[in-house]
């Protein structure tokens, strides 16, 4: 009989999906396998993983991540892939803290979804409030570092919501450049090191700083691109802030970096990521509200929320981008 196995597929590229995994690794029983999903292929990592010989005693769990509509959907000679997966075993549970528009799916099928958008606590902190702290209350009280990871990723995932000194702030940070290097260097061995490291509690600070200084330049080389390739753009009375950047340079805090320089200045902000990421995000400014990004998003064929948003492209440099986002948002602007 083989032994009873845990699946992980969690959110690779940021601070809340690693440090979830880790906190699985520190307090699952048994052998746990874990599966690292980006943006760009949540599908890929779900089909290879429901062609798998899976025994039907396999537990899996998916974290921080938002499920995508083509899960549910069957072909005409093949069922969905959240079907296969569910068909093969009994427990799937599901943590994230995105949107919970497809949870019914999930119910559907028989999943166990923790989380929902509403509660504003990052997936890291719903396996400790909900699955470590109810389920393994001994432990989670000897090995309470725990705790302390769950609060940084969610203060990395939610930078308003907690009033934390700037330290817990700073850390998540620093894991999530050492992150962002890893993913652009496609060094998933060493993401998972960093899940082991994390787990195991030992100094994974230094393994992180070991990969901020392998990177320096690189990241220095991506900063220095990014202060010279900026621009106000102005059509049809609005003004938007474009940019292009190396994905070296984290996504997320980025964006709200560049977002709080600017509000009230500008109408948006729409920043181009570049190979291997090739996607733009577009805010919309907070102050002024003028802009719904998200809207123009969904024109542009991506999608978002809240008014933000952001679609699949690629250019060849910055003029490019320039010259293609002035084009279609003046087509936009005068249907
Ligand atoms: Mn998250």
């Amino acid at each position: 009989m083989t032994k009873r196995k845990t699946v992980v597929l969690t959110h690779g590229e940021d601070v809340d999906g690693i440090i979830s995994a880790a906190l699985a690794k520190k307090f699952f029983k048994g052998e746990i396998d874990v599966r690292l999903v980006r943006h760009s292929n949540q599908l890929e990592v779900f089909q290879k993983l429901s062609s798998e010989n899976l025994s039907d005693d396999t537990n899996i769990y998916i974290f921080d991540l938002m499920p995508k509509k083509n899960l549910f959907m069957a072909t005409d000679d093949q069922i969905s892939v959240m079907d296969s997966l569910c068909f093969k075993t009994e427990s799937v549970v599901w943590i994230d803290h995105h949107d919970d528009f497809l949870t019914w799916e999930l119910e559907k099928r028989g999943v166990r979804y923790i989380g929902g958008e509403k509660k504003k606590e990052c997936a890291a902190l719903l396996i400790w409030n909900e699955l470590i702290s109810t389920e393994f209350p001994e432990e989670a009280i000897e090995k309470i570092d725990g705790f302390l990871l769950a609060t940084i990723a969610q203060v990395n995932d939610y930078p308003g919501e907690e009033k934390m000194t700037g330290i817990i702030a700073r850390s998540g940070d620093r894991i999530q450049q050492a992150i962002s290097c890893l993913n652009y260097f496609s060094r998933e061995e060493d993401l998972q090191k960093l899940i082991n490291l994390i787990a195991l509690g030992e100094n994974w600070m230094a393994f992180v700083n070991s990969v901020l200084a392998e990177c320096e330049w690189h990241i220095m080389r991506a900063r220095s691109y990014l202060a010279r390739n900026q621009k106000v753009l102005q059509i049809g009375g609005f003004d938007f802030l474009l940019a292009t950047v190396d994905p070296i340079l984290p996504q997320k805090q980025l964006l709200r970096k560049m977002r709080s320089e600017h509000a009230g200045k500008v109408d948006g902000c729409v920043v181009f990521f570049s190979d291997p990421a090739n996607n733009v995000l577009f805010f919309s400014d907070p102050v002024r509200c003028s802009f719904s990004a998200q809207k123009f998003c969904t024109y542009m064929g991506g999608g978002g929320r809240d008014g933000d948003g952001g679609f699949s492209a690629k250019f060849l440099d910055f003029s490019d981008f320039l010259s293609f986002f002035e084009q279609k948002m003046t087509k936009y602007l005068n249907p």
